[in-house]
């Protein structure tokens, strides 16, 4: 039986585009996923958008549409975005969706049930925009952490979800599983605030009066479900909860779900104690990763400093974004995103290295063996093939799964640089055209086929990162003849500031 893999994104809000932030999180979802496939796991690659909550209310009010009108004009946007850059998800949830809404409906009768929740009264300081509740000792001058902007004082009847309960069970469950949340600074961050301080119970319902965009509690339809609560149940819904018990089995809880850091609290604590409460595991990881910054600032919709990963997918095309966004910056750090670091590694890591070899092998092939695929006769390749391109070729699956399983995208990448490297060397070592002048035509051909076979490697390898450059790179080298094209990254000359 093979083994699954389930991999998500975050639902994003549907109240703006995406823009390269999402489009980060998405595309390393797809590596993975792409990845797995390929080792032949089963995998199911979730995306989705959270579609409920005030905010999205209101953006539909200022368009003076219904929320469901509003949200159903902007999904086509995302799935086109998503299209556009490749993404291979296997899913979209909607939590507009009847089998979103249903499963959370069971979910809350179920906590309601067995005595999880009960009726209380709320006073807090809230902001509208994130949609969150804050502490006063929290909301520094009456402003949002977060975005700064005023929070309001809210008093209502509501219901509540006692996380207090499973306080000690969820610190002990961190501490038992080092892999859980990563990267490590993210762990301890989850773990000194679980140390430091009691959790308060949460508040899981908004009466319909004040906020109507919402799954109705079942047993309560004068309020609706908080937002973050419904939305968290969407990992569990596209595996068919609670019905679809053979799709449970087989996807959960071997996920891994990707995020930034922002929202890692509702995802490491709320959502543990959420599944715990229903009786299912944690998620196998949690990994936040960092912040696509605009010099000093978060990119973000409500700041008004997005870059449109469209935009740049038309300047550049598709893999060039893909390949940038992942090896810029570790998985787990912020990164500032910028035009020219992008160009730098254009010219360097693609046109000069990869871009590079690949045109100089295909046209030594074509000048050599009128573009016939050599044989390769492993026992006699020269010293430099044997020690540096072998091992090479031979090692990098390996270690891409393991750089991989750690979410450790430049690694895998630097994996495959280092191949590459090595193959541009070995040309230059070798010198063929002498080669081909003393009339070693044996050795002319091992060294192409070699090559040839480096191609390959680094073919199957990238897939999962540049899907296009792979196929591109594959159908070049078919199987007895090679095709050369143009070049596949053509350098880009830099304008004079
Ligand atoms: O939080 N850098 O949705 P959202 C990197 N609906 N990643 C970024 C980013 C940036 N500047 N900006 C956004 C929500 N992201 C909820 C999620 S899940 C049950 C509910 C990415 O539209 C990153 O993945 O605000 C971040 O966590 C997510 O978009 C937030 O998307």
């Amino acid at each position: 039986m093979n083994k699954s893999f389930y991999v998500t994104t975050p639902i994003y809000y549907v109240n703006g585009l995406p823009h390269i932030g999402h489009a980060y999180t998405t595309i390393a979802a797809d590596c993975l996923a792409r990845h797995k496939r390929q080792r032949g796991f089963d995998v199911y690659f979730l995306t989705g958008t959270d579609e409920h909550g005030q905010k999205i209310l209101k953006a539909a009010e200022e368009k003076g549409l219904t929320p469901l009108a509003f949200v159903d004009q902007i999904i086509p946007r995302f799935k086109e975005a998503w299209k556009k850059l490749e993404i291979s998800y296997d899913d979209f949830i909607r939590t507009t969706e009847p089998r979103h809404i249903q499963a959370v409906q069971y979910f809350l009768q179920k906590l309601l049930d067995q005595g999880d929740l009960y009726l209380g009264q709320y006073k807090g300081l809230y902001c509208v925009p994130c949609e969150v509740f804050w502490t006063e000792k929290q909301a520094v001058g009456g402003l949002c952490p977060d975005c700064h902007r005023s929070v309001e004082v809210i008093k209502e009847s509501n219901y509540f979800f006692q996380l207090s309960k499973y306080q000690d069970w969820l610190l002990k469950y961190i501490e038992e599983h080092p892999d859980f949340i990563a990267p490590e600074s993210r762990r301890n961050e989850v773990l000194s605030f679980l140390k430091e301080n009691k959790l308060e119970d949460l508040c899981i319902s908004r009466p319909q009066a004040r906020m109507s965009w919402g799954i109705p509690l079942p047993f309560s339809p004068d309020h609706v479900t908080y937002v973050w609560f419904d939305a968290l149940i969407n990992y569990l819904s596209a595996l068919g909860f609670p019905k679809d018990e053979e799709k449970l089995n087989k996807f959960w809880p071997s996920v891994v779900h990707l995020m930034a850091k922002d929202i890692l609290r509702q995802h490491t604590v709320f959502w543990p104690i959420m599944l715990k409460a229903v009786g299912l595991n944690p998620p196998n990881k949690i990994f936040a990763h960092g912040w696509w910054q605009v010099g000093e600032e978060k990119m973000s919709k409500s700041r008004g400093n997005v870059v449109n990963p469209l935009d740049l997918i038309d300047e550049f095309g598709i893999d060039v974004c893909r390949y940038f966004l992942l090896r810029e910056v570790p998985f787990g750090l912020d990164g500032v995103f910028s035009k020219d670091a992008l160009i730098k590694r254009f010219n360097g890591d693609l046109a000069n290295d990869l871009g590079n070899l690949v045109y100089r092998t295909l046209t030594m092939d074509e000048k050599y063996f009128d573009s016939k695929i050599p044989l390769l006769h492993e026992e006699s390749l020269d010293a430099f093939a044997r020690q540096e391109l072998l091992p090479k070729i031979k090692n990098i699956p390996c270690k891409i799964d393991e750089a991989l399983e750690r979410l450790d995208f430049i690694t895998a990448l630097e994996s495959i640089w280092g191949l590459i490297g090595a193959a541009n060397k070995y040309i230059e070592v070798t010198k063929p055209w002498n080669l081909k002048k003393e009339n070693k035509i044996k050795e002319l051909e091992n060294f192409i086929a070699i090559l040839i076979e480096v191609l390959r490697v680094i073919a199957r390898e990238l897939l999962p990162f540049m899907p296009q450059t792979a196929s591109k790179i594959t159908a070049q080298i078919g199987s007895e003849h090679v095709k050369k094209g143009d070049p596949l990254f053509p350098r880009i000359v830099e304008e004079k500031k």
